[in-house]
């Protein structure tokens, strides 16, 4: 993990002062790579608690192909809740409280169905892109294909991105499959990102493709090998530098494991069939999330 805090360090250190779409500021890198072997722990950051229930519950929603917050409201999830109710805030007026809004987006489904949309983001299209289910079509390529170069899954869809509530930060990855002697062959997956919240969102984005990468191994039989990262705008949000800087002073516990119960296909999988072990790690570090 001492890679992750050195690219914190980085971008603290050599990071420029950038203005930003949301007005925060920010210090950024232009390029930046990370890489983490999965045979050595799972990358969940232990110098700060992240929260591996919501990872698990957006990435398991990414893969049933969901658009809508409301099957994550109602699992407690509120890491999608920001946009649509800053859209419902400003077509309507009312000063609605993040409570109220979640409420009413369990409660009523016409009102979900209206108000809870993000548009054609990730979930779309993973598994509907202009009609392609791009992960069936990639666990078939690594069960019948594996040496294929071709195991990529797009999230950028040119003609779509003015619809989606975000578009798409980590835009697209690559998978490849290796033969390692006196093993299993190995899974590796690397992921590009345009646009990185190095504090908040990349803590979350490395286990989320960390878990991606578990559940395609778990599928097509191999091990899971080794986790890229590819950055483009790499940058730390003004109102997160004292964090940061909290963070950079800690020292680093043992990496938890991860292990997968097998199901039936990529899309079967509940949040019961991952398990987290040994997960040990300092305090939380809040901080707001620029919307
Ligand atoms: N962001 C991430 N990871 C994500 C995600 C968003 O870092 O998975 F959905 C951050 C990056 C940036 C902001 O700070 O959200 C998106 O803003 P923009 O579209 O202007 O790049």
């Amino acid at each position: 993990m001492q890679t992750y805090l050195s690219y914190l360090s980085r971008i603290l250190h050599e990071g420029t002062r950038t203005p930003d779409r949301t007005g925060t500021g920010t210090l950024s890198v232009f390029g930046a790579h990370l890489s983490f072997d999965l045979q050595q722990g799972f990358p969940l950051l232990t110098t700060k608690r992240v929260w591996m229930r919501g990872i698990v519950a957006e990435l398991l929603w990414f893969l049933d192909g969901g658009t809508n917050i409301c099957p994550l409201v109602e699992q407690g999830v509120s890491i999608w809740t920001d946009w649509p109710l800053r859209r419902y805030r400003e077509a309507t007026g009312e000063a609605i409280s993040q409570d109220d809004f979640e409420q009413r987006i369990c409660d009523d489904a016409d009102f979900a169905a209206e108000w809870g949309e993000l548009g054609p983001v990730y979930g779309k299209q993973w598994r509907n892109f202009d009609g392609v289910d791009q992960l069936a079509r990639l666990v078939e390529g690594l069960r019948f294909n594996p040496h294929s170069r071709r195991h990529l899954v797009s999230a950028w869809h040119p003609a779509q991105v003015d619809a989606m509530a975000l578009p798409p930060c980590h835009y697209a990855f690559q998978c490849h499959v290796e033969s390692v002697p006196d093993g299993p062959d190995r899974l590796s997956l690397m992921w590009q990102q345009r646009s990185v919240d190095s504090f908040l969102g990349l803590p979350f984005n490395m286990a989320s493709y960390a878990l991606l990468t578990h559940l395609l191994a778990d599928q097509t039989g191999y091990a899971p090998g080794m986790l890229h990262f590819s950055g483009g705008n790499c940058h730390i949000y003004e109102n997160h530098r004292e964090q940061v800087r909290t963070q950079l002073q800690r020292t680093p516990y043992a990496l938890p494991t991860l292990t997968v119960d097998t199901a039936p296909s990529l899309f079967d999988y509940t949040p019961e069939h991952i398990h987290l072990h040994d997960y040990t790690h300092h305090p939380a570090l809040p901080a707001p999330i620029a919307v």
